[in-house]
């Protein structure tokens, strides 16, 4: 079984992560790791602190000459703004009377944190709330893309929407190769100037903005999940580990939301027979019936809520005092639409890289690609 787990606070000294059931004789190409967390840190609309960041994968475990040992595997990712914080975020004696914050953020984890954590600086609770945190899940994750890569199961995906600025144009998997090399990887350049002035209009107006990612995956072979135990679903395995991340509230898999406005007949992907084998000619159920996966490309969308730290500050309510204020700004993102991109189609790798080895076991890649192969 493939696990991770990951530690980490924003303004710590670093993030970590662990993976167990990874095979031996993965290949790891550590520049391939750091470029996915360069393009993590990019984007527009993205605030100060990625000035101060220039995320670097460091491995401490599990890998031996670029190549997995079948250990577990640690990750690290330095957070360099510890060295403006650590006197306020020491495991050894920290200033806790300062950087505190009270008026707690709506929509952040702040206010709900607090309470359960018994704790009456909001700093204890955002410090892991914080979407830092996604970088290590990003180092994560791109060991999983090597991983299902071997099989020759690529993932990629690309920014639909900005705020209400929505590209609703479909692509082949072949036009979405490149797009991480598109601004805002958006494919579509008129498209990409209007979302790019919607959020310097949002920007002006001390706001912040979502979106909506679409992933792909090819080359992923039926029979992925099962439709015999709820728990095992494939899609409910993907929509639950991509609702784990910050700030996505809502998934969906081909149509979505849309197959429940259209009838059967314009839903439903008809099966013919060709040349012996079974083929669809349409693909709106996403790659996946039944809760497995059916051979066609996966289609994952996400819907990234606007970042809950807005400059203008909502209406609140001060943990401490009790009064009526406005919730505290900090330095914020506008937007992070491409971060969440690069964020969700990780732990699209990571679930399924961990569905693929729970149906194919083995503990080397010699192993597994073997099984895969054997595959229909
Ligand atoms: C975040 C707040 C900001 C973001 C951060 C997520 O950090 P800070 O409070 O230090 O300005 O920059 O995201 C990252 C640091 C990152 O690397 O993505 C939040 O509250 O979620």
């Amino acid at each position: 079984m493939i696990r991770w787990m990951t530690s980490g606070e924003s303004h710590g000294s670093g993030l970590t992560a662990i993976i167990e059931g990874i095979p031996s004789n993965l290949e790891i190409d550590v520049a391939e790791i750091d470029a996915y967390l360069a393009l993590r840190q990019s984007g527009y609309g993205r605030g100060a602190r990625q000035k101060i960041e220039s995320d670097r994968v460091r491995i401490l475990s599990g890998v031996r000459d670029r190549k997995t040992l079948g250990s577990p595997i640690c990750l690290m990712v330095e957070n360099r703004d510890y060295a403006n914080w650590e006197e306020y975020m020491s495991p050894y004696g920290a200033d806790t009377t300062a950087r505190r914050l009270t008026r707690v953020r709506p929509g952040h984890a702040d206010l709900t944190g607090l309470l359960k954590y018994d704790q009456t600086d909001a700093r204890n609770i955002l410090e892991r709330a914080s979407a830092r945190e996604t970088a290590v899940r990003v180092a994560a994750g791109c060991v999983a893309r090597m991983f299902l890569r071997e099989l020759g199961i690529e993932v990629t995906g690309y920014v639909r929407s900005v705020a209400d600025v929505c590209d609703d144009r479909e692509y082949t998997f072949e036009q979405l190769r490149d797009v991480k090399d598109f601004e805002l990887f958006m494919p579509d350049a008129a498209l990409c100037e209007r979302a790019k002035e919607r959020i310097d209009a949002i920007k002006a107006d001390k706001d912040t903005a979502g979106g909506i990612v679409e992933i792909r995956v090819r080359g992923l072979k039926s029979g992925f999940g099962s439709c015999m135990s709820y728990g095992e679903k494939l899609d409910g395995h993907l929509a639950g580990a991509v609702m784990g991340i910050q700030a996505i509230k809502g998934v969906e898999i081909g149509l979505g939301f849309e197959a429940a406005r259209r009838r059967g007949s314009a839903v439903h992907d008809e099966i013919y027979s060709e040349n012996g084998k079974f083929v669809r000619k349409s693909n709106h159920a996403g790659g996946i019936e039944g809760g497995m996966s059916n051979g066609e490309e996966i289609v994952l969308r996400a819907a990234m809520k606007p970042i809950p730290t807005l400059m203008r500050g909502l209406n609140t309510v001060d943990f401490e005092t009790g009064e009526a204020c406005r919730a505290a700004t900090e330095r914020s993102d506008v937007c992070a639409i491409c971060a969440c991109e690069i964020v969700v189609e990780s732990t699209v790798c990571f679930a399924l890289a961990q569905k693929v080895q729970e149906r194919l076991g083995g503990d080397n890649m010699r192993e597994i690609e073997e099984r895969y192969r054997l595959l229909p």
